[in-house]
C-alpha cells in the first residue's frame, strides 16, 4: 500500500485535535468548491473574488490568526494549515486570504485606531469588504525604503500622491492600506475606495498568478481626513511587521502547492505506462519521487516549527526568512519536477503542476524576493547588511 510523503514524516501526529479538524475542513472546501474552477479561472485570468471572499468569510479564515472584532482566534499553525491547503488548489487563493488577513486587515488590527478596527475588520473577516496592501512602487520593491509616494499635511487633512504597483486585490479593495513618506517618516493611510483623485487599474497579462487579481493604485492629490492615517505605525518597522505576518503564511502555503504537485505526479506515474510497465516501477522515478518526498517532509517540519515559534512568541523575521526561502525555492523545484513526470501532459491545465510552477514564480518574488531572504539570513549569520 503505498505511503502519503507526509506519511512518512508522520506529520499528523504533530498537529492538535483541533488543528487537524481546521485543516480538514479548510481542505473539503478547497476540494468542494475551488478545484473545480481554478483551472478556468487561470485560464481567463480572472476571479469571482467577491463571491469567493465571501465563501472564505464563512469559513472563517480571513484574519483566522487575529483576536476579536469578528476573527476567528485560531493559533498561527491552524492559519497555516488553512494557508497549506488553500496554495493546494492555487497559489492565487492563498493569496487572497494572505492579503485581507496578514496584510490589510493585521495592519489594522496592529496598527489601526479603536475606530478603524470596530469600522473595518468585522466586515473584512466576514469577507463583506476587501482590503489590500500597497507597498511596492514602480521603482521601489526589494527597497521599499526608496518609496516616492507622499504623504503631506494640508491644514488637519492630509493629501496623498504617487504610484503603487504590483498591488493584489488592488481593483477590488474596499479600502486601500497605502504606505508613504511623511515629514515624520514612512506613516499608514486607509484609503477608501472611490476616494476622489484614487483610481486602481488592473494589470493584465500575466503568466503567473492568473488566478488572482493584481493592480496598480494611483493617487493624484487624494485628500485624507486627519484619522486616516494608522497611528501606531511608524517608520519601516510599520510595512515589515505586516509582512512577517504574510511570510509566515506562505511558508506554509508554498509546501501544499508542492503537496498537490506530487500527489498528482505519483497518481500519474502510477497509471501511466512506459516501454510496458508503469512510470512508478523505474528507479529513475523513484529517485525523483524520494528526493522530491524529502524536501516537502523537511518543509512541512519546518513550517510547523516556526508555526510553533510563533505560538509561542518567539518567531524572530529571519526565522520567517528561513522558512520562506526554503520553502518557495523547493516548492518551486517540485513542481518543475513533477512537470517532467507529466510528460506533455505536464503542460496543460488539465493537470495543476504547471499551473502551480507558475505561480510559484511570482511567489518566489514577492513578499521578499528569495535574494533579499538570502540577505537577511546573511546578515543574521555575519552582522553584516548587504542590501545596499
Ligand atoms: P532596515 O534598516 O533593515 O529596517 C528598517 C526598519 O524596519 C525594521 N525591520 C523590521 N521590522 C519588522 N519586521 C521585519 N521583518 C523587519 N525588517 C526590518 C528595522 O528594525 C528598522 O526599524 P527602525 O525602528 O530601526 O527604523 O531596512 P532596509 O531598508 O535595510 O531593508 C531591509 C529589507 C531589504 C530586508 C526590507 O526592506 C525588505 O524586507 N524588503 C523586501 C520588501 C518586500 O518584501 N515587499 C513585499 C511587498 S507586499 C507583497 O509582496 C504582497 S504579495 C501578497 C500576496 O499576494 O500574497
Ligand atoms: P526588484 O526589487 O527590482 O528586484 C529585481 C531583482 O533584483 C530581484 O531578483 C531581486 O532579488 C534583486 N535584488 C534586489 N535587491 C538586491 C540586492 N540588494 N542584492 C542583490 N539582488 C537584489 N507588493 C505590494 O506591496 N502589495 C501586494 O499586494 C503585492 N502583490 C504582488 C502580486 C504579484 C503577482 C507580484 C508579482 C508582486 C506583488 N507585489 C506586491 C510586489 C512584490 O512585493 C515585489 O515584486 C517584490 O518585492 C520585488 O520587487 P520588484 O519586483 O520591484 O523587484
Amino acid at each position: 500500500m503505498p505511503t502519503h510523503p507526509f506519511e512518512l514524516f508522520a506529520v499528523d501526529g504533530l498537529l492538535t485535535d483541533e488543528e487537524r479538524e481546521i485543516q480538514r475542513t479548510v481542505r473539503a472546501m478547497g476540494e468542494r468548491e475551488l478545484r473545480p474552477h481554478v483551472a478556468e479561472w487561470f485560464e481567463d485570468g480572472a476571479l469571482p473574488v467577491r463571491d469567493l471572499a465571501r465563501k472564505l468569510g464563512e469559513l472563517g479564515v480571513l484574519g483566522m490568526h487575529l483576536t476579536g472584532y469578528g476573527c476567528a482566534g485560531t493559533n498561527a499553525v491552524s492559519y497555516g494549515l488553512a494557508c497549506l491547503e488553500l496554495e493546494a488548489v492555487d497559489s492565487g487563493l492563498r493569496s487572497l486570504v494572505s492579503v485581507q488577513g496578514s496584510l490589510a486587515m493585521y495592519a489594522i488590527w496592529r496598527y489601526g485606531s479603536e475606530e478603524q478596527k470596530r469600522e473595518w475588520l468585522p466586515a473584512m473577516a466576514a469577507g463583506e469588504r476587501l482590503g489590500c496592501f500597497g507597498l511596492t512602487e514602480p521603482d521601489a520593491g526589494s527597497d521599499p525604503g526608496s518609496m516616492r509616494t507622499t504623504a503631506k499635511r494640508a491644514g488637519g487633512d492630509w493629501v496623498l500622491n504617487g504610484t503603487k504597483m504590483w498591488i493584489t486585490n488592488g481593483s477590488v479593495a474596499d479600502v486601500a492600506v497605502v504606505w508613504a513618506r511623511t515629514d515624520e517618516g514612512v506613516r499608514g493611510f486607509l484609503v477608501p475606495a472611490g476616494t476622489p483623485g484614487f483610481s486602481a487599474p488592473e494589470i493584465k497579462r500575466k503568466l503567473s498568478l492568473r488566478a488572482s487579481v493584481t493592480s496598480e493604485l494611483v493617487l493624484e492629490d487624494v485628500r485624507l481626513p486627519a484619522d486616516a492615517m494608522l497611528p501606531g505605525a511608524r517608520g519601516l518597522s510599520g510595512p515589515l511587521g505586516c509582512l512577517n505576518e504574510a511570510r509566515f503564511g506562505i511558508v506554509f502555503g508554498a509546501i501544499g502547492a508542492a503537496r498537490d504537485c506530487l500527489e498528482t505526479a505519483i497518481a500519474y506515474a502510477t497509471e501511466r505506462e512506459v516501454f510496458s510497465r508503469p512510470l512508478t516501477s523505474y528507479q529513475l522515478t523513484q529517485q525523483k519521487l524520494a528526493d522530491m518526498a524529502l524536501e516537502l517532509g523537511k518543509g512541512v517540519l519546518l513550517a510547523l516549527h516556526l508555526g510553533r515559534l510563533k505560538d509561542a512568541g518567539d518567531l524572530a523575521p529571519e526565522r520567517v526568512s528561513v522558512g520562506k526561502l526554503n520553502n518557495v525555492r523547493e516548492a518551486l523545484d517540485i513542481a518543475r519536477q513533477c512537470r517532467t513526470i507529466l510528460g506533455a501532459n505536464g503542460v496543460t491545465l488539465e493537470y495543476p503542476v504547471l499551473r502551480h510552477a507558475n505561480n510559484l514564480e511570482s511567489v518566489l518574488t514577492y513578499e521578499g524576493t528569495s535574494e533579499v531572504h538570502s540577505l537577511v539570513i546573511g546578515r543574521a549569520l555575519t552582522g553584516e547588511a548587504a542590501f545596499r
